[in-house]
């Protein structure tokens, strides 16, 4: 009883202080914005944008495209949610898209992004983005702006700490959040956490010439849970960061039992030795079950295989390649300076933000200066590895961004601002108040060696009174500072779809002009493409009939279509033979159980259908694509099942031609 007491008492205490620090309201909101801010984001009809903002859809599965500065959306990729607007996850080409060993799922958490670099800047070729839910890594070719493929990881739960990449794209990382039973028998006690769960971190490797990615190793770490990470750059190359909390190993309120430490860890990982390792097999062949998930190009299709196989690296048996690094207080970002010296960490509990020396690490770890070791794995000494605390910074840091001129900016969620601090000397430069309560933060190439700088936007969690109400459901908000001075300007807010965790964003040079216009073709390799108007036909193959329909402005071939029965299905292969930049055609038919398809000119996209009762039915183009796109139109017609109704179609058929019984 005494217990449960001062058991809920430190729970009440701890909510309380929460509460009362979440309802500080920042100070000078009436003068945040200056007169000329407005012209700085004003992007004249007609003109683009600056920058590419690939930001993260949170529990909208997908990621968005913002140009910068002037916020404008300009595309929602989807990436791990069905997207009924456009057919993915619907359509027959992309549904092995969203296949795992769970089967297939329409949705997901996405919550981190990363561009792939080369010599640790962005490149412009890839996105990777992370499910949180059902730990997956997805790929999107920047040319194209479709999701091309996507790896599940395998021994995972809550895959939160990624999809963060090495300075050539060699590897990109994945840490579970949640510890988990590995291995044959997973059905055990929740209590038998410390003895039966374990974390793991994966390392993805990625193919430089086409982005194929690879499940390469896994290490299996201590039952703590990873929050996020960042690659070393520079000197610290051949090193990855991870951010550690729960290393109390609690399974149940976590808000309480997993604050009880005043420090959690840094896991630092040297990925070259662990190569070294696999070359040299040190590795477990461990069975598993993950799927893999590739779009082609060529074919429009895309296709899931089930891999059996992972590579595990066990670090408490290997050594000299995985060390802690203590961080106060259950940290959440770890994030590299542009050099590759400075290790920043955020604890969210913490009162001050600890910065490590990369070089004081390494001595540290060349001349055993450890705290002892926990479970197995050497604990560096706090002080040995510390550049030094940025003090007073504010309260709840989160993350944090590089400008590339010596200055970092971290988001405080519980302050709700940005503090611009020097990483020489440690000092707090500024600060401005968001609106409310930031997450993650954006700076052009901002946690790369190179950041592009300029601008920064905060992407905030709560909007409160910013817009104009819409019922109890606030859209989050992104706001978008001028840094290029010594103070950062407020200069625009800007309501954001699903909820954005980190971001990313780089020159529209770097992507804009090899952006595809449309899909040649005569390269178009799907089994089911249509050529032209010409090779238009049906073909029933017992219960299944095939239609392979072409559209172009204003009408498909065919557009009459009899002879389908109660009890088939139809498969809608449509060819868009348009050859020409924005000139996506659509398909609908009434009473279809799934959505629409949209498809790109120059590709082929199925849609099935399966009749429930007999009738005409119409078909339609769903986007507007010319001024007679009303008339984009056509029938099919259902006869019931068992009847003879003869197999007919075409478009602009004479009536003779037309089926009679
Ligand atoms: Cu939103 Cu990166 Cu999932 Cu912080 S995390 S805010
Ligand atoms: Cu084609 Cu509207």
């Amino acid at each position: 009883m005494i217990h449960l007491n001062s058991y809920s008492m430190r729970l009440c205490s701890i909510a309380v202080l929460i509460i009362a620090l979440a309802s500080c309201k920042p100070r000078n909101e009436a003068g945040a914005i200056n007169a000329g801010a407005a012209e700085k984001v004003y992007v004249a009809p007609g003109k683009y944008d600056e920058f590419y903002n690939f930001v993260s859809g949170g529990f909208n599965g997908q990621v968005s495209v913002y140009g910068i500065p002037s916020g404008r959306l300009l595309k929602i990729i989807p990436v791990f949610s069905v997207m009924p607007e456009n057919g993915y996850g619907y359509s027959e080409e992309t549904k092995p898209m969203l296949e795992t060993s769970h089967g297939s799922l329409p949705w997901d958490d996405q919550h981190h992004l990363e561009l792939s670099q080369k010599d640790g800047t962005p490149d412009g070729r890839w996105l990777f983005a992370n499910a949180n839910n059902t730990p997956r890594v997805a790929r999107i070719n920047l040319a194209t702006f479709k999701t091309e493929e996507i790896l599940e990881l395998p021994n995972s739960a809550g895959n939160h700490s990624s999809p963060f990449c090495t300075e050539n794209t060699e590897y990109v990382v994945a840490g579970t959040r949640f510890s988990v039973p590995i291995g044959d028998n997973q059905d055990v006690p929740i209590t038998d956490y410390k003895k039966s769960f374990n974390g793991t971190v994966s390392f993805i490797k990625i193919d430089s010439s086409n982005g194929r990615m690879s499940l390469a190793f896994q290490l299996l770490t201590p039952a703590i849970n990873f929050d996020l990470s960042h690659a070393g750059k520079g000197p610290s190359h051949d090193w990855f960061f991870f951010s550690c909390y729960n290393v109390e190993q609690a399974h149940t309120l976590l808000e309480v039992n997993a604050s009880q430490r005043d420090k959690d860890f840094i896991m630092a990982v040297n990925w070259k030795k662990a190569e070294e390792f696999i070359r040299n097999n040190k590795g477990t062949l461990k069975n598993s079950r993950y799927a893999h998930n590739v779009y082609n190009e060529t074919t429009h299709n895309a296709t899931s295989t089930i891999e059996t196989k992972v590579l595990t690296l066990d670090p408490s048996q290997l050594n000299d390649f995985v060390y802690f690094i203590p961080c106060p207080k259950s940290p959440h970002g770890v994030d590299i300076d542009p050099s590759g010296e400075y290790i920043v960490g955020s604890g969210k509990l913490a009162a001050l933000i600890p910065v490590f020396s990369f070089t004081k690490l390494m001595t540290a770890i060349e001349k055993k200066d450890f705290d002892g070791d926990y479970q197995g794995i050497p604990v560096v000494k706090y002080e040995s590895a510390l550049y030094g605390e940025v003090q007073k910074p504010g309260l709840g840091p989160l993350h944090t961004e590089f400008d590339g001129k010596g200055n970092a900016y971290t988001s405080f969620f519980v302050s709700s601002e940005v503090v611009k601090w020097s990483l020489k000397d440690l000092k707090v430069l500024d600060r401005k108040p968001t609106y409310y309560s930031v997450g993650h933060l954006c700076i052009p190439g901002g946690d790369t060696k190179h950041p592009f700088g300029k601008y920064l936007i905060a992407y905030n969690k709560i909007t409160k009174d910013r817009y104009l109400p819409t019922g109890p459901e606030l859209a989050q908000s992104a706001q978008l500072y001028d840094i290029s001075g010594d103070k950062m300007e407020l200069l625009l807010d800007f309501p954001t779809v699903g909820e954005p965790h980190y971001a990313q964003a780089l020159p529209a040079d770097l992507i804009k002009n090899n952006s595809v216009k449309y899909f040649k073709i005569e390269e178009n390799k799907h089994p089911y493409v249509t050529k032209g108007e010409k090779e238009a036909k049906v073909v029933r193959e017992g219960n299944k009939v095939h239609v392979y329909i072409t559209s172009i402005r204003s009408h498909f071939t065919p557009d009459n279509i009899e002879g389908v029965r109660v009890g088939d299905e139809v498969y809608f292969h449509v060819t868009n033979l348009e050859q020409d930049w924005d000139i996506p055609h659509g398909f609908a038919v009434k009473g279809a159980a799934n959505a629409e398809i949209l498809i790109m000119p120059g590709e082929t996209c199925t849609l099935k259908w399966v009749p429930d009762a007999e009738g005409v039915y119409p078909i339609y183009c769903t986007d507007f694509c010319s001024a007679l796109h009303q008339e984009m139109q056509g029938y099919v017609r259902v006869s019931k099942a068992g009847a003879n109704t003869p197999l007919k179609y075409g478009t602009n058929l004479p009536d003779s031609a037309v089926a009679k019984n």
